[in-house]
């Protein structure tokens, strides 16, 4: 089985974008028009292992089909991941302990010294939004915010057209805005973060605290089988639902009159759940923001569900200038 050499072209039409989440990472080629030539995806498994170490896993695999070109010419590679991303460095300035002892990895520059090319690094879901802007339903937006409900729950603000990043890119950490001051502890540091009540772990970590108080066995149980008890009915599953949507609509009216959007978009696992999920985020929402607000405000659905990070990752090598590491253009085998 041979293994391709990826060479730096930056007339190519592909690039590769990888997806870093706290459960899995998808990592594949895309081009500009959102198209995956080719896929795959791996456990993050995070705490077993480094990260760089989990990303050149992936591209061997990826790179690795029977009968593929011994050379494959791209524009670069793009990072989507979790955490807190230092923009300027593509370094992780901070991730929680959903991946533990992955603060501070240089990730631009294990990648820039392995395969001599551009790489950008961005968190998972600003990444989400440039999606949403160039392939997604925020097509000639300005003002939209995404959040995926995922591991975590992850923001991206744009206004103005422009990535809101702060000072040193932190900005958009929705999931851990509190949505109630004397909620449950989270992960984070904080007090009554949203992604305590709207990501598949808060929600499966709810369903079994819930399950244990009824004395009932609650092993094992996950907000997979939380949403599909949900929408068959179960009283319990609709208790830590309805605790669900009312958080997320707390937290998009909070944000809804700070940023005045025109959009928000939902992914991540849990809010491909259905529309039936979207729209009691939009009813619980509406319920909780000025009208003068939401007259024409959507909210709606992800681009392409799981692959959008993947091929907004990939995007950026279309978004901002490309910029060449410091030496040498020589491809590199993975
Ligand atoms: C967490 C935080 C965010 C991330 C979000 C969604 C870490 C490791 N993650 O709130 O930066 O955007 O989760 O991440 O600090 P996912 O793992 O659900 O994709
Ligand atoms: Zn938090």
């Amino acid at each position: 089985m041979g293994i391709t050499r990826l060479v730096y072209a930056p007339d190519s039409t592909y690039a590769i974008g990888i997806d870093l989440g706290g459960t899995k990472i998808n990592a594949g080629i895309v081009d500009e028009r959102g198209q995956v030539l080719s896929a795959c995806s791996l456990p993050t498994l995070p705490g077993q292992g480094s990260i760089p170490d989990r990303i050149m896993e992936i591209l061997g695999k990826l790179f690795q089909n029977e009968g593929g070109p011994d050379l494959f010419r791209i524009r670069g590679i793009g990072v989507a991941s979790a955490g807190q991303i230092n923009w300027e460095q593509g370094s992780v300035h901070f991730s929680t302990e959903l991946i533990p002892g992955y603060t501070g990895t240089p990730l631009r520059r294990i990648l820039e010294e392995r395969f001599q090319m551009p790489v950008f690094v961005d968190n998972d879901v600003n990444v989400l939004t440039l999606t949403e802007k160039r392939l997604g339903a925020a097509q000639g937006l300005r003002h939209f915010l995404c959040l995926a409900l995922g591991t975590g729950v992850g923001g991206g603000i744009m206004v103005d057209g422009q990535i809101v990043r702060g000072s040193w890119g932190g900005a958009g950490e929705i999931g851990h805005m509190s949505v109630d001051f004397d909620g449950l502890p989270c992960i984070c540091g904080g007090v009554g973060c949203l992604e305590q009540y709207a990501s598949g772990t808060g929600i499966g970590a709810r369903m079994r605290k819930e399950l244990e108080d009824m004395g009932q066995n609650a092993a094992g149980v996950d907000a997979r089988e939380v949403m599909a008890l949900w929408q068959a009915g179960d009283p319990a599953a609709s208790k830590i639902m309805d605790e669900t949507f009312r958080a997320l609509g707390s937290a998009l009216a909070s944000l809804i009159h700070m940023f005045n959007p025109e959009m928000i978009v939902l992914g991540g696992g849990v809010a491909e759940s259905g529309e039936a999920f979207i729209d009691r985020v939009r009813e619980e929402t509406m319920r909780r923001a000025m009208p003068s607000f939401t007259g024409s405000l959507r909210i709606v659905s992800a681009y392409r569900g799981n692959y959008s990070g993947m091929i907004g990752a990939g995007l950026q090598l279309w978004e901002y200038p490309l910029r060449m590491p410091a030496s040498g253009r020589e491809g590199k085998a993975l």
